[in-house]
């Protein structure tokens, strides 16, 4: 029986509370937890956790089918910022481990693949203020063409072996369970542990940058709703611009300040502004909203009460 449902990343920052959340819905003994690294979380210890590399194809292969893998969300990735300081290893991750898991899925007849895009498919070319699924795609970073071409692969299996392969173009995602790494919107979430912990937080990008942004209980959530919305409701075979929040660095320190009123922090750009300069500032989702009624739950006010709160209680 081809009941279980393997995640590739699992250890990273969607990974980890995708895990946990598909844990809870479908039961512990049906959620398998991969990534290349020891489990690094006393929760992924708990369940099924295995040691899986995306560019070992052949033993992707062995273990689609040895554990009956009906299902797959494919996370292992580097991200934008990483992948401009090592594009050969980016590439090789993103692309061939892409290409991997969807050849050894269509070998093993897995049903339903997950993967995530991401904003970084969008670039100068593309709409600024309010950047509609259909625009034009131009990415600028090693990731987001990764991550561009990633979706015509996907739209490709879809079309020509009836893989069933759903898509979000993620924003940046703000969790308090795991940091980022690696990412230019970071900052959105290390300015909170700065705050809590120094006061003080040094940040990468200019004040004003505004970029798209989703709180991970709503990416979590929102994923979930698409992977089980019927398959004849969805009309994207690439991926779904998916919207939350959308701010600058000023605008969420101001938030912020509002719990920590001695907050302060000072701004030196480096090389991530470029990158965040070429994206869009405000995404629309008209379609996931037609197609799978996604709709997000938390504003900038409410994301920040609750990040600072569980923050607080858990870690410091
Ligand atoms: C990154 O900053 O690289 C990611 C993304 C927007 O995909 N968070």
């Amino acid at each position: 029986m081809r009941d279980k449902i393997l995640v590739t990343g699992a250890c990273g920052q969607l990974g980890t509370e995708l895990v946990m959340a598909l844990r809870e819905r479908y039961g512990w003994e049906r959620v398998i937890a991969t990534d290349v690294y020891d489990a690094n979380d006393k929760l992924m210890q708990k369940g099924a956790y295995m040691k899986l590399d995306v560019l070992n194809v052949r033993r992707l292969s062995y273990v689609f089918e040895r554990m009956g893998v009906g299902q797959i969300y494919h996370l292992a990735a580097v991200l934008s910022a990483s992948g401009e300081q090592n594009p050969e290893a980016a590439w090789q991750i993103n692309m061939q481990g892409l290409l991997n898991v969807l050849e050894a899925a269509r070998a093993q007849r897995v049903e339903k693949i997950f993967w995530p895009s991401s904003i970084a498919v969008f670039g100068p070319e593309s709409m600024r203020a309010a950047c509609v699924q259909q625009s034009a795609l131009d990415p600028t970073t090693i990731y987001g063409i990764s991550k561009m071409a990633g979706e015509y692969w996907c739209r490709w299996y879809y079309n020509t072996y009836g893989i069933d392969i759903r898509s979000i173009r993620y924003p940046g995602l703000i969790s308090y369970s795991a940091k980022p790494g690696g990412g230019t919107t970071d900052y959105a979430v290390d300015i909170f542990h700065k705050a809590l912990e120094e006061g003080h937080y040094g940040c990468f990008l200019r004040d004003t940058t505004t970029l798209p942004m989703l709180y991970m209980p709503d990416a979590v959530r929102g994923t979930i709703e698409l992977m089980e919305a019927p398959r004849g409701q969805l009309s994207v075979h690439t991926s779904y611009n998916l919207a939350g929040l959308h701010f600058s660095p000023r605008e969420l320190a101001t938030e912020i300040r509002k719990h920590i009123p001695g907050l302060t922090v000072s701004y030196h750009p480096d090389f991530r502004q470029a990158i965040a300069d070429s994206w869009p500032t405000g995404i629309l989702d008209l379609e996931a909203r037609r197609d799978w009624g996604w709709e997000p739950q938390f504003d900038l006010e409410t994301m920040v009460t609750d990040m600072l709160a569980h923050l607080k209680n858990d870690v410091h």
